[in-house]
């Protein structure tokens, strides 16, 4: 039996390493660290320090993935995988993403403190990568630690015009040996993600920890409009072809197309337009969708409607456009085995807890397609996300610790038989 002092220890050190790597940014005007970055760096190694802490035997991947391995004795596969990822979006907060990894090793301090003998492999993993926001394409963490990751995403290039291949050489790994990274994740595993709501459910329901039932499937489309640049003071108005005009319609029709449609989502969150000069008449502009569904079937023929939409638009205006899809995630369900032991652990710790479907993505979603997940979601003050004001009281940190703890034993103590 762990005695309370030690569960306040690990509490306190859990909620300091959520401020040291909250604080970790390349701006000094709000948190933001993205892929292959110089902060990445820095938190990579922190991170990789306190899993030594925990006892783990840990490594960096040539991606910055940090995994923490705590084998076992009987070492009998498979293993069970828990964490998230610690970049972050622009202007981001600090828990979302990093609640997840400092949780799972907090968890493991836990265990460990408690004399807990694991039966089979326990890997903390902090991927490097799900946002997407250097390279516009997400998952790339999980991905290669699942060995599913697509060699070509190593020719894209970030806003500066580099691509992903020199960003690699640049920083001294080998991209070359980046397809071949050995998978840690396999078929006949276990993933846990603990993660922030990000939305309003919980607080309204007044639980602090929901059971994740499954994940929506997303896709993010670029749309570049093909106008004519002109002269803002000479150009008479019908002879115009306003790139951003023509934008503007678009972006609106999209907002339109998800609020007619029940639990579909659609997102116009970048826009690029040039010259983007006050004098001159936009020439050409660049938006990102981010369209969401339940079902991916449901998603992708939405998209076709959506798209006929858009062309119709660009058609009236004979304005050109050219579009495509860089990235498309399945939705993923959650294992029902996996939510029933974590309705035990959740039982356990909290009086009572929400089931909830995430319209937010995460690893575990891209992990689903390699092996069984299950999904833990702990409350954020008004749901607030992807925002500097994010907030999760400690009160709740300290029930999702204690809950993650006793659900990594649950999976730990449970044949999977038809795996
Ligand atoms: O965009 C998402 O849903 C996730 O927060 N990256
Ligand atoms: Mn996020
Ligand atoms: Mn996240």
């Amino acid at each position: 039996m762990i005695k309370e002092t030690h569960i306040e220890n690990i509490h306190r050190r859990l909620l300091d390493r959520i401020e040291i790597l909250g604080a970790i940014s390349s701006s000094s005007e709000c948190l933001t660290r993205v892929f292959l970055s110089k902060e990445m760096d820095i938190a990579s190694r922190l991170i990789q320090s306190w899993m030594k802490t925990a006892g783990l035997v840990s490594n960096i991947d040539p991606f910055q993935n940090v995994v923490g391995s705590w084998p076992s004795n009987t070492a009998r596969a498979p293993s069970i995988h828990i964490g998230s990822h610690y970049d972050t979006v622009v202007d981001a907060g600090k828990y979302d993403g990093a609640l997840g990894v400092l949780l799972s090793i907090a968890a493991i301090e836990l265990l460990q403190a408690e004399g807990y003998t694991p039966n089979r492999h326990i890997n903390a993993l902090a991927f490097c990568d799900e946002e997407g926001v250097r390279y516009q394409t997400t998952f790339l963490g999980s991905s290669l630690l699942c060995g599913t990751f697509d060699p070509t995403t190593l020719e894209k290039i970030d806003s500066n015009g580099i691509d992903m291949r020199s960003t690699l050489k640049a920083r001294g790994f080998d991209s070359d040996g980046i397809a071949k990274t050995a998978p840690i994740i396999q078929k006949d595993d276990v993933f846990l993600e603990a993660h922030i709501e990000q939305g309003p459910v919980l607080e309204a329901n007044g639980h602090a920890l929901g059971i994740v039932t499954g994940i929506a499937a997303q896709s993010r489309i670029g749309i570049t409009v093909t106008g004519k640049a002109g002269h803002a003071g000479t150009t008479p108005h019908e002879l115009r072809n306003d790139a951003l005009t023509c934008a503007a319609e678009m972006v609106l029709a999209v907002e339109r197309f998800a609020a007619e449609r029940p639990a579909v989502k659609a997102t116009v969150g970048k826009l690029d337009v040039s010259p983007n000069s006050s004098n001159a008449i936009p020439g050409k502009v660049y938006f990102s969708i981010d369209f969401r569904a339940a079902h991916l079937r449901r998603l992708k023929a939405l998209k076709i409607e959506l798209l006929e939409e858009i062309e119709s638009i660009a058609k009236r205006r004979s304005i050109k456009i050219d579009k495509q899809t860089f990235q498309e995630t399945s939705h993923a369900d959650c294992d029902p085995e996996i939510r029933k032991l974590l309705s035990r652990a959740v039982a356990a710790n909290a009086s009572a807890a929400s089931e909830l479907f995430s319209g937010a993505g995460h690893d575990a979603m891209k992990v689903a397609e390699t092996c069984r997940i299950g999904m833990l979601f702990v409350r954020c003050r008004d749901g607030l996300s992807h925002h500097p004001d994010e907030f999760v009281e400690s009160s709740d940190i300290l029930v999702a610790l204690r809950t993650l703890a006793d659900m990594i034993k649950q999976v730990d103590q449970n044949a999977f038989p038809d795996s």
